[in-house]
């Protein structure tokens, strides 16, 4: 017989290759090494250190799934997932920082750029030299983003772009901006540019004031008469697929990421009730805070399992855009269900930074959120089966 292994149940370890492990345990020693030690200051004081992208370019960690010639690490799918759970082991705002620069920024400037905006931009987004951002949410466009009222006009060399952009994690310490909007000159299409930092015209105010993901810094992209050349456009992709083809793997990757903060909340969890004691016993003696442990134990390891399926199958290119809601929503829903217990099982001391999970709590809202919500996501998989749209 097999020995129960309490902390990986379906012994995932085993179905990883070598060289998922090799990007696993970098991105572990990464995460314990460099981002732990700094992230109660970072979430209190809402400060991200942009230096964190060349660390994180050093490491190896940007890029995974870009293939090395383009300064990527040309690693799996599945790679790229687990660097997502150990980042977000610590924090989902870090998370967020790494995967927006690899999925939304690497990935469309790859599959759809020409080899001009590669050569330019994927080496120094991959060294971290260069922050990326991608600007698709508007004020008035979040769950529809077909509703954007970003325009690009047609000049004579090129465009010019108006418009306004909301929600942009990265945007204000961005040099490259991926930004999407509807093109006159391609029949209202929508398409992809790359502006950079400093263009007449580009600004990227901060939000402030944010209870969730404070790690990682959001702002605006606005865009007032932003004249580019033809060279800015991605010329390979129209229409929504292109966003959409991004947040494919961004969601794929966070449903990993969203695994690995509640394994930290879980493993904590776990820790407390062993450590302390209330009616004479551990409370992890009590039929209830077992209860809640095996719940937690249960749905990391289905959800794990299904994350790594989808990754499979998308390394062998037979992945559908609903297995990714499956696994994007139940995964994020989930966390957020087990950091919320979590935060509970700590009682009070549940509520102090040095405890971290009311942190992972805090930042599992948004998670919940972005990406396409908990509910879009129930929609995108009503449509499926049902061949009934319901969103409108
Ligand atoms: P719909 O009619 O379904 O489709 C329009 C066109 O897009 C294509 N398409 C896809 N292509 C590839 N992959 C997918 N997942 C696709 N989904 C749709 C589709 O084939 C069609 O193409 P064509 O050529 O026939 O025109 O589109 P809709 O406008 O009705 O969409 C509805 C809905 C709800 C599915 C969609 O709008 C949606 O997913 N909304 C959620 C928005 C969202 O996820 N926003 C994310 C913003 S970025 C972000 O949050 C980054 S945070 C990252 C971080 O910090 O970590
Ligand atoms: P809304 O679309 O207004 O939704 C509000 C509520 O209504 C939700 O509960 C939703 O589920 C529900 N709802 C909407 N439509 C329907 C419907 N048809 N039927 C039933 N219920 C519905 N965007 C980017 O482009 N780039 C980024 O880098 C980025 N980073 C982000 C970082 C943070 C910290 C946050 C909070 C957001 C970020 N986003 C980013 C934006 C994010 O993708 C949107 O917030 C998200 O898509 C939801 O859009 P919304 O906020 O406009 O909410």
């Amino acid at each position: 017989g097999q020995a129960f292994s309490w902390a990986d149940p379906f012994l995932l370890d085993d179905q990883l290759n070598e060289e998922e492990r090799m990007v696993r345990d970098a991105a572990q020693a990464f995460a314990s090494d460099r981002l732990l030690p700094r992230v109660q200051k970072a979430y209190l004081e809402e400060q991200t250190d942009p230096e964190i992208f060349r660390e994180m370019g050093q490491a190896g960690l940007l890029g995974v799934t870009i293939p090395e010639e383009y300064g990527g690490v040309g690693a799996s799918y599945v790679a790229y997932g687990l660097v997502a759970r150990e980042v977000e082991r610590i924090d989902s705002g870090y998370r967020s920082m790494m995967s927006v620069q690899s999925s939304l920024v690497m990935y469309p400037i790859q599959a759809y750029g020409s080899d001009e905006q590669r050569q330019k931009y994927l080496p120094g987004l991959a060294t971290g030299d260069l922050i990326g951002c991608f600007g698709l949410t508007e004020p008035d466009a979040g769950s529809d983003p077909g509703g954007m009222k970003t325009r690009a006009r047609k000049t004579d060399g090129g465009y010019v772009l108006n418009g306004s952009k909301m929600w942009i994690s990265n945007s204000p310490i961005a040099d490259v901006f991926v930004v999407w909007a509807r093109s006159d000159a391609h029949d209202g299409k929508i398409r992809g540019f790359v502006l950079d930092k400093g263009m007449q015209g580009l600004s990227a105010p901060k939000i402030d004031g944010k209870l969730s993901l404070r790690a990682s810094i959001t702002g605006e992209i606005v865009l007032e008469d932003v004249e580019v050349g033809e060279d800015a456009l991605l010329p390979g992709v129209e229409g929504m697929s292109g966003p959409f083809g991004c947040l494919n793997r961004a969601r794929y990757g966070i449903s990993w990421g969203a695994m690995g903060a509640a394994e930290d909340c879980w493993l904590r969890s776990r820790q407390y009730g062993l450590d302390r004691t209330q009616f004479g016993r551990p409370l992890a003696q009590t039929q209830l805070f077992q209860k809640k442990l095996a719940d937690m134990q249960t749905e990391i390891a289905l959800g794990l399992q299904a994350s790594l399926r989808v990754g499979r199958l998308m390394d062998e290119g037979r992945f559908a855009p609903e297995m990714i809601s499956i696994v994007k929503r139940n995964n994020c829903g989930k966390a957020l269900d087990i950091a919320r217990q979590a935060r509970d099982m700590h009682g009070g001391n549940g509520i102090q930074i040095e405890y971290h999970v009311m942190r992972h709590a805090q930042n599992l809202e948004t998670v919940n959120t972005y990406e396409g919500t908990h509910d879009v996501h129930a929609l995108i998989l009503g449509r499926a089966q049902t061949g009934l749209q319901a969103f409108f």
